[in-house]
């Protein structure tokens, strides 16, 4: 996904947050995660057993280790991730907060209180949900699935730190169309909260915190929040007085632990290997529609549990188009395609580029072209952590650098140019960003500077291109219209180590050439639609 693109957020249908309960009349279940392909059977069984075993008793809202075996180990809270870590988090985020005031400004405020809103349902027509995900904030510092839910954490002059999720109750008529809730009593267990609460009593516990303690810094994130109820409650107690958490939380968040690493390399395998497939699979003639069709099926099959965002299909001169979704056209014999697709996998994204010629062989200019975008995004790739490559905004100017010098080489930027002007003129073949954190988010912790300097635990994605759009008449006609980018996530590790996670991914000039001329590509001729 490119660096600029802003992601479109779904504004709710403007449900009342204190009247979750009511049912919504769809039938539609979806908490359950798809199940891995790897062990499926037996872990089928093992769950079935296990679900059997659970189903007349007790329910919860999300997958636990007794119900879904197969999905989450013991002692995880979601897969892959164990309740201790999710503890820990919250326990670094309450001393952060409070350390950076006692540093800064507020050094006599001893106590502090950060509100964490869930995401809610959103419809995209009466009764119709969107497929739900979780504000990632929240989950990230709850392990909590569930819409219409609150999480605050409090710490004080003694530095205890409490935890209190607040969820919607059990509720039997709701349940019976929406799928089990966690319910009050198991949620403090479940999640490894000190307390937790009934979502409905939330403004009368804010209401005495705030007699108990005036002076305490409430920290809430108004224009994040998707349950207005809740900024609303907040605002009365607080009288507008609070301050966004957001770049403490994606300060720690920005920084992967090795269990988040292990789910980063899985989610960025099960992509590689999904555009693998489909650039095997492609031939002239494809629709852009069946390559996303490919790409979703194929990350799906392989564990994912959906795409991480609307993928770009380009055939041809779409690709010079930066935002093209519209995924409608058909790739005709001679043309590249570009590919940028990725998806989640328990939570984590992958990002990922590709571009190949649908006919299996690179004409000149395109092959051309090709070769200096490679060269330039492996050498993006040396200079990560070194000069040049130790922030992303210090990635962004050696890509123009180097796009401005490559081109002139090839003659398609004056050699005359250079400094600025060369930049500026690099600049119009690629006008996106080289790079953007990658996490649970596609844009993972926005509130994170591209100007501070990559440290071991960081992802990030490197993603150079070239547009030259058929209008200009500044290039050589052979080269309009056509548009590349080559995209890899990689993990910045220790001792100036950085592993490429989209490493499998093909994109080798001649390893593509090789890999799309070995495939059983129908006779075009025949199928041309
Ligand atoms: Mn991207």
């Amino acid at each position: 996904m490119l660096a600029l693109r802003a992601i479109n957020r779904v504004r709710s249908t403007g449900r009342c947050f204190l009247a979750a309960q009511k049912h919504e009349a769809t039938g539609k279940f979806h908490t359950a995660r798809p199940a891995e392909a790897c062990s499926r059977i037996k872990n089928q069984k093992r769950a079935m057993e296990a679900a059997e075993n659970t189903r007349s008793s007790v329910t919860y809202g999300q997958p636990v280790p007794q119900t879904h075996p197969h999905l989450i180990g013991p002692g995880e809270v979601i897969p892959g991730i164990r309740l201790d870590e999710v503890k820990a988090r919250r326990r670094a985020l309450l001393h952060l907060i409070k350390e950076s005031c006692a540093k800064n400004m507020d050094k006599n405020i001893k106590n502090h209180i950060v509100i964490i809103p869930s995401a809610n349902k959103k419809y995209m027509s009466h009764k119709i949900p969107y497929v739900f995900r979780q504000n990632t904030d929240f989950l990230y510092l709850s392990g909590c699935q569930e819409p219409d839910s609150v999480l605050v954490m409090e710490i004080d002059a003694q530095d205890n730190c409490k935890s209190t999720l607040f969820v919607r109750p059990k509720d039997k008529h709701a349940e019976l169309w929406d799928g089990p809730r966690t319910g009050v009593q198991l949620a403090s267990d479940i999640f490894g909260m000190e307390q937790s609460y009934d979502v409905c009593l939330l403004k009368e516990y804010l209401s005495k915190y705030s007699f108990a303690q005036p002076n305490a810094i409430t920290w809430y994130d108004e224009k994040g929040s998707d349950l207005d109820d809740v900024s609303k409650i907040v605002a009365d107690v607080t009288h507008n007085h609070v301050r966004s958490p957001l770049e403490f939380i994606h300060n720690i968040r920005v920084i992967k632990s090795p269990s988040e690493c292990e789910l980063m390399r899985k989610t960025c395998q099960i992509a590689s290997s999904a555009i693998n497939r489909t650039m095997a699979d492609s031939y002239p003639g494809i629709g852009e529609h069946e390559v996303f069709a490919s790409v979703d099926y194929r990350t799906r099959m392989g564990g994912a549990n959906f795409l991480a965002y609307p993928p770009v299909v380009a055939g041809g001169t779409n690709a010079t188009i930066i935002h093209y979704v519209n995924n409608n056209q058909i790739v005709r014999r001679g043309e590249m395609v570009l590919l940028d697709a990725g998806c989640e996998y328990h939570g984590y994204t992958s990002d990922i580029t590709r571009t190949w010629p649908v006919d299996g062989k690179f004409s000149d200019p395109q092959r051309v072209l090709y070769e200096v975008l490679q060269q330039v995004q492996l050498e993006l790739l040396g200079c990560l952590q070194q000069a040049g490559g130790e922030t992303l905004d210090q990635l962004f100017d050696t890509m123009c650098t180097k796009i401005g010098q490559y081109l002139q080489e090839i003659k398609l930027i004056p050699a005359a140019l250079g400094g600025l002007e060369l930049y500026r003129t690099a600049y119009k073949f690629c006008p996106h960003h080289v790079s953007h954190y990658l996490g649970m988010d596609v844009h993972d912790t926005p509130s994170v500077p591209r100007s501070i300097r990559l440290r071991p635990g960081m992802v990030c994605t490197v993603e150079p291109g070239i547009y030259i759009s058929r209008e200009r008449t500044d290039v050589p006609p052979e080269f309009r219209g056509l548009g590349l980018r080559i995209e890899d996530d990689v993990l910045i590790r220790p001792d100036q180590q950085v592993e490429v996670l989209t490493e499998s991914c093909i994109k080798d000039r001649r390893l593509l050439e090789e890999m799309l001329s070995s495939r059983h590509a129908p006779d075009d001729a025949t199928i041309n639609k």
